[in-house]
């Protein structure tokens, strides 16, 4: 999916030209992944644009920053500002937010401690991740042959720029056999996630996702649609679901900051429920597009206004 350029990005504490946001060729990052980053979205609201779950996602860049050694040269509430002024600055009503901590220039062995850190927050206008045609109708999965990365090799808690070469072998491998998505085993053969989303199945009436020691990422998305879930009076449970859960699921869909509420409608060829969204999942699915936009009351504390 294509970026469409905007007309500033934040780096280093000030906003720079979208062209002449670069980095050298031999950054640190750029060869061994020693980076760290996030994925945010900012929502239309009547009140003007708002991003969505700003604190949790802050806090999680800065403990993917805390595994890697890597200490942020801002505080938490320098970066959320740095957020809001980027989005201002480039006068967006919604977009989605990538800051990117990363070991920049000047250090070319496996020991990045001596490497600078650098900061950058890049926003543009993003539209359904898997098409906007997919919302409704869902996407085609397939589960890889790549396994998804382990505690003990790299922790799939942190959002590391490396281990995202792992979810991109997956894709690779769904998008070559004319999938849209990949859902990834752990090491033990349960299911852990997509190439970046969770993953939800409901069968009776009962909503279950992976627990984060499947080694899925602890998403906001995934956390927010549990809530809302529970609100509306259904049972969420986590627990290790094996492939044969996603084959004969009423329902099934991913969840993810980019890719949001989308339904899952084949699972390795196989038809899930009937097929396409099934009605609880499009409830949910309603109702998170609904908080997003802030209209239900109950959930405005997820919503951070960007202001004039
Ligand atoms: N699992 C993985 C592996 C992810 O990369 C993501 C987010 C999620 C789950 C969902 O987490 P959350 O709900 O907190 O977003 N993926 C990024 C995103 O912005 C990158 C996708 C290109 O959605």
């Amino acid at each position: 999916m294509p970026i469409q350029s905007v007309d500033k990005i934040w780096m280093d504490g000030r906003l720079v030209d979208w062209q002449d946001a670069k980095v050298h060729v031999l950054s640190h990052a750029l060869h061994y992944g020693s980076g760290v980053f996030e994925g945010i979205r900012a929502y239309e609201t009547k009140q003007g644009p708002a991003v969505f779950r700003l604190p949790d996602h802050i806090r999680r860049l800065f403990r993917s920053s805390h595994l890697y050694h890597m200490e942020i040269p801002f505080s938490d509430e320098e970066l959320r500002q740095a957020v809001k002024d980027t989005i201002r600055a480039n006068g967006l009503s919604s977009c989605y937010i990538r800051p990117l901590v990363m070991r920049g220039y000047g250090e070319m062995g496996l020991n990045p401690l001596a490497a600078p850190v650098n900061v950058i927050i890049a926003v543009w206008p993003w539209g359904a991740y898997l098409g906007e045609e997919a919302l409704e109708a869902g996407v085609r999965a397939k589960i890889s042959s790549w396994k998804r990365n382990d505690h003990n090799t790299l922790p799939p808690g942190a959002k590391a720029s490396g281990q995202y070469i792992n979810s991109s072998l997956a894709k690779m491998e769904a998008m070559k056999g004319g999938y849209d998505e990949a859902i990834m085993l752990n090491l033990e053969g349960h299911v852990s996630d997509g190439s970046g989303e969770n993953v939800f199945v409901i069968r009776d009436g009962v909503i279950s996702t992976p627990p984060l020691s499947a080694c899925c990422l602890e998403g906001y998305t995934r956390e927010s649609v549990m809530t809302i879930a529970r609100d509306l009076g259904y049972t969420v449970i986590e627990r290790d679901l094996a492939r044969m859960d996603l084959y004969t699921a009423d329902e099934a869909f991913f969840t993810g900051t980019a890719a949001e509420v989308t339904p899952i409608r084949e699972v390795d060829d196989r038809e899930v429920g009937a097929s396409g969204r099934g009605p609880v999942t499009k409830e949910l699915q309603e109702t998170f597009f609904a908080a997003v936009h802030g209209e239900i009351d109950k959930y405005r504390p997820w919503l951070d206004a960007v202001g004039e």
